[in-house]
């Protein structure tokens, strides 16, 4: 009975040894399964910070060309064929005249046609659109895309400068640009307010007050709806920046090259309290580096008379006006000189552009005291 019992004894404990050592070395070696398994995933994982998915990779040059190739589209408008009258769906852009031409893509809320893409069925780009007689654009955002209206709005210019795949709004950028600082912001990086507006980043203006930007925007100065080049103030940007409402962002696939940027120092001048001071004898050389830029120059004249010098490398109009008065209006057809007097001291304005829209070339001019006169 003793001996049974010891057996049994002896027996129960080589068993249970025995599957304690197995269960111990299974675990030990799924632990070793999991470790190498970890290690092999680990020295193999390249982090991947940004979401890139159906995004093409672009050189900042190539985003720079495409921004200023729609910028640069001259069209004219046919207000038979592509307006209609202002409804409560949708409000023609502003700078829109029967027959006239007109440079960029006009403004459309909603819209995701360009020059090179459509998100409409049928439609191939924004050519194609202007031919089938859709509506060249809609500046009522209220409510979402309405349909046969075609252009871009400000996140669909972001969008067909980077051939994102889909249209995009403001609060999906996210998934395509990454945030940076201001400090590093270089051409063709965005600023983007995620509920309200997004525009690209070029350069510092001439004055240093504000950044020169490209952007599908409605006009705050002058009646333009439509993609063009830009100036936003300091004032107008900084709080929003610091407040992290307006975030500077960079493309997830931007390939790094050196953007040739536009020619004219004294950019950002097409406004009229934009101006660039001008002294009087002084030459100056000026540049119409895109469709529809307008460079505008300040003087302050005693009563007296004057000469104008210009010299164009193309035809171009040049107007020099005192608040509401054109003092004199002229058609420079490469070179001219020209006379006009001033009855009082006055702030003087000189007015320089295309016409015709037509653009990179530069001009001469200064304004010098007619003594002989
Ligand atoms: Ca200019
Ligand atoms: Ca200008």
């Amino acid at each position: 009975m003793r001996g049974y019992i010891y057996r049994k004894y002896r027996f129960k404990r080589y068993s249970k040894n025995s599957i304690f050592s197995f269960v111990f070395k299974l675990y030990f070696l799924i632990f070793i399964i999991c470790l190498v398994l970890f290690l092999i995933v680990y020295i193999n994982y390249k982090p991947k910070p940004y979401k890139s998915t159906n995004i093409v990779k672009i050189k900042r040059s190539e985003a720079y060309k495409r921004g200023m190739d729609m910028i640069n589209f001259v069209w004219k408008y046919d207000a038979s064929k592509n307006g209609i009258l202002n409804n409560d769906e949708i409000t023609m852009p502003r700078h829109l005249k029967d027959g006239e031409l007109v440079s960029g893509i006009p403004y459309c809320w909603g819209g995701y046609i360009s020059l090179d893409m459509s998100n409409q069925p049928q439609i191939k780009d924004f050519k194609d659109a202007l031919d089938k007689g859709l509506i060249a654009g809609n500046i009522n955002t209220n409510g979402g895309y309405k349909p046969l209206t075609a252009g871009l709005d400000c996140s669909g210019f972001v969008g067909a400068v980077y051939k994102l795949p889909i249209k995009v709004s403001t609060q999906m950028l996210d998934d395509y640009f990454h945030p940076i600082k201001f400090e590093d912001l270089k051409p063709m990086d965005i600023i983007n307010h995620k509920k309200y507006h997004v525009f690209i980043y070029l350069k510092e203006s001439a004055d240093k007050k504000g950044i020169i930007v490209m952007e599908a925007t409605t006009g705050k100065y002058v009646a333009f709806d439509r993609t063009t080049i830009n100036y936003r103030s300091y004032s107008e940007i900084k709080k929003y920046i610091e407040d992290g409402t307006y975030i500077p962002m960079r493309y997830n696939k931007i390939v790094e090259d050196k953007v040739e940027l536009f020619k004219d120092k004294y950019e950002f001048n097409n406004f009229d309290y934009l101006a660039t001071n001008i002294i009087l004898g002084e030459d100056y050389e000026g540049y119409i580096d895109y469709a529809g830029d307008v460079d505008i120059y300040s003087i302050k004249l005693d009563e007296g008379n004057y000469n104008l010098n210009f010299k164009g490398d193309k035809p171009i109009y040049v107007e020099i006006f005192s608040g509401e008065n054109n003092i004199l209006s002229l058609y420079v057809d490469k070179n001219n000189e020209c006379k006009f007097s001033i009855q009082e001291r006055q702030d003087v304005k000189i007015k320089v552009y295309s016409k015709q829209l037509e653009y990179r070339f530069k001009y001469k001019f200064s304004i010098i005291s007619d003594i002989n006169h």
